[in-house]
């Protein structure tokens, strides 16, 4: 009864989906042609994020198209990291565009918006850097590539505790967006299961410049460890006021916090954060490799791991459309849904039953001034 009830509403909002003799989606002997659509964060504070996205997806369309056996248009909207500008971007992709899948948006606020809506018009939409705990969950249509916090934070703590031999520790988070909030939820349960002591849990909000009153109060708690869970512009705010006011402990960070905007901003304030990821740049594999140069080369710098996760993730639309061999939005799902194995710069991915990911991180120091291996 799903698949009766997406179809009608798209027939209603936009008059049909992929009618025959489309100019898109032909596949007779040829390319399979797609409009993709891509939701990113563009423009406002957070806007590295999603030039780093946006970036890697036109690096792989460029590869992909290349190679003749997929055709992908990219249609992009700025979101502005805003829901209501997410949902709007995805209205006018899903109806006006008339897309086949959607890529984005960044944050996981954006997708708690734009996931249900996409879901309900039977428009596959893939996260590449959303990763707050129950965003596949939102429904059969809605999938991401990007490590979740789940996965994340439990490996960055243990590396800590084994490395500090951590046991007390402060936590700060950010509790008016869906992820910062979702990435304390995960680091308290981590924390307890893992027999740390918690001093404080500490609380701010989106744009906050002073956060003196928290960082008092967890130095006077002294704590061997910082838990936070920020985007990258609070963040790197936190560790600058923090190292100002004498806080040389370690940071943990939640998926925020990796990106080198945390060290544009930061400067060696931002030293001796930690962070897992699925990615790492300096990793001797080829295709890393491969890829690090060609980035470089077009966009005159390294790419981080949000880059290189829309560049996975527009190589996995890219085989789903292939082994769909139609631009239709329900067998690039079905499509989507069976990819397993996929050997991408991120290693080996698969979807679990949920379109969730399976996937090992790679925990990850600031020091110096740059991102190291956490040995
Ligand atoms: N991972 C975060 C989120 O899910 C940000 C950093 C993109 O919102």
């Amino acid at each position: 009864q799903f698949t009766a009830l997406s179809s009608l509403l798209v027939l209603s909002a936009c008059g049909g989906n992929q009618a025959a003799g489309d100019e898109d989606g032909e596949s007779s002997g040829g390319a399979v042609k797609a409009d993709i659509g891509v939701i990113s964060y563009i423009s406002g504070p957070g806007a590295a994020y999603g030039e780093a996205i946006t970036n890697g997806l036109k690096l792989a369309q460029e590869e992909i198209n290349g190679k003749g056996e997929v055709e992908i248009n990219l249609v992009i909207e700025d979101s502005a990291g805003k829901q209501d500008q997410a949902l709007t971007a995805a209205q006018k992709l899903m109806n006006s565009e008339n897309v086949t899948g959607i890529i984005g948006p960044t944050l996981s606020t954006e997708m708690n918006v734009v996931g249900p809506e996409a879901d309900l018009n039977g428009v596959p939409i893939m996260g590449t850097s959303t990763t707050a705990e129950g965003i596949p969950q939102i429904g059969d249509y809605v999938f991401r590539n990007s490590l979740p916090e789940a996965l994340a934070i439990p490996a960055s703590i243990d590396k800590a505790i084994e490395k500090y031999d951590a046991k007390k520790v402060a936590i700060l988070y950010g509790n008016d967006d869906v992820f910062t909030k979702s990435g304390f939820d995960t680091m308290k349960k981590a924390a307890e299961e893992k027999g740390l002591e918690i001093l404080t849990i500490e609380t701010f909000q989106k744009g906050q410049s002073d956060y003196n009153a928290q960082l008092t109060k967890i130095k006077g708690l002294k704590p061997d460890l910082i838990l936070a869970s920020a985007l990258y512009n609070e963040g790197a705010v936190i560790m600058d006021q923090a190292r100002k006011m004498g806080i040389d402990v370690p940071f943990v960070g939640g998926n925020g916090f990796n990106s080198p905007e945390v060290i544009n901003i930061a400067g060696d304030a931002a030293n001796g954060l930690i962070v897992a990821t699925p990615w790492y740049g300096e990793k001797e594999d080829d295709k890393v490799k491969e890829f690090v140069g060609k980035y470089e080369e077009e966009y005159g710098k390294k790419p981080d791991q949000f880059a290189a996760q829309a560049y996975d993730a527009l190589y996995i639309m890219a085989e789903a459309l292939k082994n769909a061999g139609e631009a239709d939005r329900d067998a690039l799902r079905d499509a989507l849904a069976e990819i397993q194995g996929f050997n991408g710069i991120l290693g080996e991915f698969s979807f679990d039953e949920e379109g969730d990911v399976v996937m090992d991180p790679t925990v990850l120091v600031i020091e110096g001034g740059a991102f190291k291996e956490f040995n």
